[in-house]
């Protein structure tokens, strides 16, 4: 297999500054990973926190985005064991992490102070080949379709990872809250698929009636309803069990600690920038009420969550659009138009 020298991709130099289409030299893997040709890459909203910077933690500059790149491998570190040229791969967030820590061997992976980071610390998937650690890449099952599958290696892997720390029992109502956007519209499905009852929170008509498509019961229109806390409770009898904050909101957030059903899980998973969750403390205390965190998910997670993808039971709603296009789609994501998910084509 030739590969090239030079190759395409979209570059930043300061957080917020012009997202340059250009070319930049092929990464040569190191000893410990492998070297993948980047088919479609997914766009994550955590693309556009590293794009403006808005988080409490410094991206590499300049820096090539994305963290959701299916493809094939290529060329292999002189230390890789395990994968062969050809065979299809995934780079997801967490590119590597030191594999030695407290956190790595209790498989909290995503915990460790040494994670390096896709599309953040580490080039990602906004170009046609990246490196990935050859121990934390994900596995993707040959003649998979790798535009459909891209979604999975981050949105996927998330919601999945975050519906199993809200621990709930097939039957049990789940709140999606940010339903119609990326990982929210994988969420209402893994739920689906995990034997929950789905309560979709996003806004507008057209985002209804897709949440409903994907298997949402229930959907509350946030624009609309005059009282989200007091729909939800009514229509869930008493309030969902858990719920799974996908939105970019800090007061759907909040919202969503008060209209959990007591003893249930609110699950904290969208990053708006700058944003706290506050609770109040009596009725927190008096429903007993769990508030946890949830960040990506382990190698395990990600094999789980491909395999639901695998065996037919997630569909990814993607729109697919050329790499060159990444500006438009950070565009329309800033103004909440997205359905689902837009994937770049890295060879355009
Ligand atoms: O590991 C993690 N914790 C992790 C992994 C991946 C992504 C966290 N994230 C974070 C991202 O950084 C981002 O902050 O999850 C968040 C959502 O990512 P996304 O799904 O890729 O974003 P999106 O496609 O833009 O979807 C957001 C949805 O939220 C809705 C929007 O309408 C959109 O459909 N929304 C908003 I903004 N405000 C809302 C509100 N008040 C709302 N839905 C309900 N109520
Ligand atoms: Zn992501």
């Amino acid at each position: 297999m030739s590969i090239p020298k030079t190759q395409k991709a979209v570059v930043f130099e300061t957080n917020g500054g012009p997202l340059l289409y250009k070319d930049i030299p092929v990464p040569t893997p190191k000893s410990n990973e492998i070297l993948i040709n980047v088919k479609y890459s997914g766009v994550c909203h955590t693309d556009l926190h590293a794009w403006k910077g808005d988080w409490p933690l410094a991206t590499k500059l300049p820096l090539v985005g994305g963290h959701e790149g299916a493809g094939v491998v290529v060329a292999l570190g002189k230390d890789v064991k395990g994968w062969e040229i050809g065979d299809y791969a995934g780079v997801k967030w967490l590119n590597g992490s030191c594999l030695s820590c407290e956190y790595c061997q209790k498989s909290a992976e995503s915990n460790c102070a040494e994670a390096d980071l896709s599309g953040y610390t580490h080039d990602g998937s906004f170009q046609e080949y990246a490196t990935a650690d050859a121990i934390h890449a994900a596995r993707i099952p040959k003649g998979t379709d790798l535009a459909e599958v891209s979604p999975i290696l981050c949105a996927g892997i998330t919601v999945y990872k975050a519906l199993k720390t809200a621990g709930l029992e097939a039957g049990q109502w789940v709140a999606i809250s940010g339903a119609a956007g990326g990982l929210g519209s994988l969420a209402v499905q893994y739920a689906k698929a995990m034997g929950y009852r789905v309560i979709a929170i996003d806004g507008g008509e057209e985002k209804g009636k897709f949440v409903k498509d994907l298997g949402a019961e229930y959907y509350v229109d946030f624009t609309k309803t005059k009282d989200v806390v007091k729909e939800i409770q009514t229509a869930t009898n008493g309030g969902p069990h858990g719920v799974i904050n996908v939105s970019v909101s800090e007061a759907a957030v909040n919202q969503s600690a008060q209209y959990v059903r007591p003893t249930g899980t609110v699950v904290l998973v969208g990053l708006p920038a700058g944003a706290k969750i506050s609770a109040p403390i009596f009725d927190s205390v008096v429903k007993s009420i769990n508030i946890r965190g949830s960040y990506v998910g382990n190698r395990a997670d990600t094999a789980e969550a491909i395999d639901f993808f695998a065996r037919g039971l997630i569909k990814c709603p993607i729109k697919i659009v050329g790499l060159s296009e990444l500006q438009n789609i950070y565009e329309l994501m800033e103004q909440g138009k997205i359905l689902g998910r837009y994937v770049v084509d890295t060879s355009k």
